[in-house]
């Protein structure tokens, strides 16, 4: 039987590394990230699996026969909310040890490093999946600019060899909604129909750092005003390209050198798109360009452009899918929907090598990658139940 109670003390128990009020602040390779890791490691070893971390940090629990594999991330965001990632390694953590103790089906379990993208975009299992080689993602700098090869050495003897993916049948993974969907219809679980595909990229501006009492307004070349008004043009441009659920985020900005008497030098800034179509993406893509290079131009500003990442939409598998959604309907009966991903997750790499399914438990006020992020009990345990459904684990 499914021990909710064991399930909600271990989530909470996750909960508490990184722990900063109601939410977590764990990114990949942190000390608490590698203290949570370890501590689910044990607990891998104690629901009869294998634990075995890779080159990157993903963290698997092996089961020792083929088996399908169940699981997300327990990396956060630089401020992130409890649950993102943390609970589908719960669940499945779960499921694997009620599978234990009735002795089958055989369930493996994984937590994927750094898929908030401290270094690009689900930097673990691109790696694992080979979306990214290791040696191109060791390139990759985070906010301050330490390399991922850097940040990967605190793993010392931890990292091993990769797992060979051929012995999963498939992949399954839990996960918050963090939209508003659910919560405002009123369902209980959301079984994915697609995941939406994403372009991030950092994009530098560079101008003339100079004073800021003595130059006249007409001779600057100021980095922030550029941004400013490229932000603003970008908005009114992309508007003819794009439908409701296309979004664009410029989420992180560092401004040079930071004074309030200095005309800004340099502005470096992220600039990332999602939408469920790969066309559009690349209509947005041509948008931002053009729009940055007219920008650049009229402010006298030098443009810099990093390393275009990104992940294309892809969609769920069929077999699986339908196993999530007569989950569903016994656990949840008319209180669930079909619904695309607007975040992205580990599925969308997984995918690469097996089926993929995903579903998902409402978010309270449709709010994530926020200390408030939040679930009710009732949800997070209709979730788990669904999961065991589809895993073929008792309930
Ligand atoms: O940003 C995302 O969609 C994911 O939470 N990393
Ligand atoms: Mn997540
Ligand atoms: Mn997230």
């Amino acid at each position: 039987m499914i021990n909710t109670t064991r399930f909600l003390e271990n989530l909470h128990r996750l909960r508490s590394f990184g722990a900063h009020g109601t939410g977590v602040i764990r990114r990949a390779y942190s000390e608490p990230d590698l203290a949570s890791r370890d501590w689910l490691a044990s607990q891998m070893a104690a629901a009869g699996l294998r634990p075995h971390f890779d080159a990157m940090g993903n963290l698997f629990g092996l089961a020792d026969q083929p088996s399908l594999l169940l699981g997300s991330h327990s990396d956060s965001q630089p401020t992130g909310g409890w649950l993102d990632g943390a609970l589908g390694v719960i669940a499945a953590l779960e499921i694997a040890q009620t599978a234990q103790e009735n002795g089958g089906p055989a369930i493996s379990v994984v937590s994927f490093q750094d898929e908030e993208g401290r270094f690009g975009v689900t930097t673990g299992s691109s790696v694992w999946s080979g979306q990214v080689s290791q040696e191109k993602a060791d390139g990759l700098t985070d906010s301050d600019g330490v390399t991922l090869a850097e940040a990967r050495q605190a793993l010392g003897s931890r990292a091993q060899e990769r797992v060979d993916p051929s012995q999963f049948t498939g992949f399954i993974e839990l996960h918050i909604e963090q939209g508003p969907t659910l919560d405002a219809s009123g369902q209980q679980i959301g079984v994915v129909s697609d995941i939406v595909g994403i372009r991030d990229r950092v994009v530098t501006l560079s101008g003339q750092q100079n004073h800021a009492g003595t130059t006249p307004m007409a001779l600057r070349r100021d980095a922030f005003q550029g941004l400013t008004a490229f932000n603003a043009l970008l908005n009114a441009r992309l508007r003819n390209v794009v439908t409701p659920q296309s979004v664009w985020t410029i989420g992180h900005v560092s401004v040079s050198p930071n004074a309030s008497s200095i005309v800004p030098g340099q502005v470096r800034f992220s600039m990332q798109w999602r939408d469920g179509d790969p066309e559009r993406l690349m209509r947005m893509e041509k948008v931002i360009d053009e729009t940055l290079h007219e920008v650049a131009s009229a402010h006298g500003l030098e443009i810099e452009l990093g390393p275009l990442l990104g992940l294309e939409p892809v969609e769920m598998d069929n077999a699986l899918r339908v196993r999530l959604e007569t989950g569903a309907e016994a656990v949840a009966p008319g209180q669930w929907r079909r619904m695309p991903s607007g975040a992205l997750h580990d599925a969308t790499n997984v995918a690469r090598l097996m089926p993929v399914a995903m579903l998902f438990v409402p978010s309270i006020d449709g709010i994530s990658h926020a200390f408030e992020e939040d679930t009710d009990e009732a949800d997070l345990v209709a979730g788990l139940r669904v999961l065991a459904h589809a895993a073929g684990v008792g309930i």
